[in-house]
């Protein structure tokens, strides 16, 4: 197995009746069993109830107690600084709708596919959140001035390479700063699920979902980039097992679409009535504001309708009318954002199965 832990399935099977991109593991059954996607239809709300949200948890949910729990901040700072979770709730409050999506969204339909959570489309969700802005907080403990990145630590752990490690993760000081960046105990108005994070998660909006760390115990002021294999091995944009690549960070823009009609049990394509149909979705972008959807017929391509962003960080949604005749009809969407980055038509393949943004196809039968 490779330093990253990325096995890669083979390209066939040749079994009849299988997909042809090689068997799903039980492995990646395991994963994919323990963390689901949001059900696509979910995309007809602004804010995803908790139980529709995506999950991806690493290791193990941790078990803790709120009255022991404790943040730490310490390291390269002035005065180290020790709160409980009525110290954080004391501070000034934010609440913000934030789409979170995880870097791996899209990975099973890359061809070989890279071993890992076997995401298809739905590991994305909006929540409204609520916590304290973080720049004050290390304001107050005053970064010194060799400071280069904060480290954000969870309380779950587990092994990777062989070794034991907790789920880490850094953001450089002038990241760690920005407004928006946030600790926040509360979702959708109730306090964290343990499976989100209780009591306390990091939430970095605009960026994909492994920044924003879950279960945090401690943020450390450190003088030298951090080299936990969360940061320095995982999320890389690589072609090979040989890094180091460009480390992941802002969500790539992406767009999708309620699936319309009714599915087929088995194969989830969709069996629609002929006469207009509201194709509706949503889409969102880390790298700036979405500026145009585009919905795709058998290949023909038109501007869909949207409405404003549900916030600064959250998705929006589109729609198009679509007056489908009798036949078989190949869907798509796509985004474009105010970078300009367009949703790409084709799969852009990579090691880890990362930021695969590729816009959705949807096979409907209009009968
Ligand atoms: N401590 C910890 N934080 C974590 C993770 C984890 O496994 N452990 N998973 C990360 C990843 S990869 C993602 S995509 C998001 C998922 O957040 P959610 O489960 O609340 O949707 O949490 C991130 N934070
Ligand atoms: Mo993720």
């Amino acid at each position: 197995m490779s330093k990253h832990n990325v096995k890669h399935a083979p390209e066939k099977t040749g079994i009849p009746g299988q997909p042809s991109e090689g068997l799903v593991t039980h492995e990646e059954l395991q994963l994919a069993g323990r963390n689901h996607s949001m059900p696509l239809e979910a995309l007809h709300d602004d804010i995803t109830p908790a139980g529709l949200h995506y999950l991806l948890i690493h290791f193990d949910i941790p078990h803790i107690s709120a009255d022991t729990w404790r943040l730490r901040l310490g390291g390269a700072v002035d005065r180290s600084i020790e709160l409980s979770l009525d110290d954080i709730k004391a501070r000034p409050s934010v609440t913000m709708p934030v789409t979170l999506e995880c870097a791996g969204n899209g990975r099973s339909l890359l061809q070989p596919r890279p071993m890992s959570q076997p995401w298809v489309l739905g590991a994305v969700g909006t929540a409204e959140w609520t916590g304290t802005p973080l720049a004050p907080l290390l304001e107050e403990a005053g970064l010194a001035s060799d400071a280069v990145e904060l480290v954000f630590t969870g309380a779950d752990s587990g092994i990777q390479n062989g070794a034991e490690e907790p789920y880490a993760r850094s953001l450089s000081v002038a990241e760690a700063m920005h407004p928006e960046v946030m600790l926040v105990y509360a979702m959708n108005g109730n306090p964290l699920p343990p499976q989100h994070g209780f009591p306390l998660r990091l939430l970095v909006p605009g960026w994909y979902g492994m920044a924003s760390v879950k279960w945090l115990t401690s943020i450390e002021a450190v003088t030298n980039r951090f080299e936990g294999f969360q940061q320095a091995v995982a999320y890389h944009y690589l072609q090979g097992a040989d890094g180091p690549g460009l480390p992941v960070t802002h969500i790539r823009v992406r767009s999708l679409m309620v699936p319309p009609g009714i599915p087929d049990f088995f194969t989830r394509n969709r069996i629609v009535e002929s006469g207009p149909v509201m194709l509706r979705g949503r889409a969102w972008s880390g790298h700036g504001e979405v500026e145009r959807v585009e919905v795709g017929i058998n290949g023909d391509w038109s501007p869909a309708h949207l409405d404003p962003p549900v916030g600064d960080f959250a998705w929006r949604s589109w729609s198009m009318v679509w007056v489908a005749s009798q036949g078989e009809y190949e869907l798509r969407c796509r985004a474009m954002d105010s970078s300009g980055a367009l949703q790409p038509s084709e799969q852009v393949w990579n090691y880890q199965g990362i930021g695969n943004n590729m816009a959705q196809k949807v096979q409907v039968t209009v009968r």
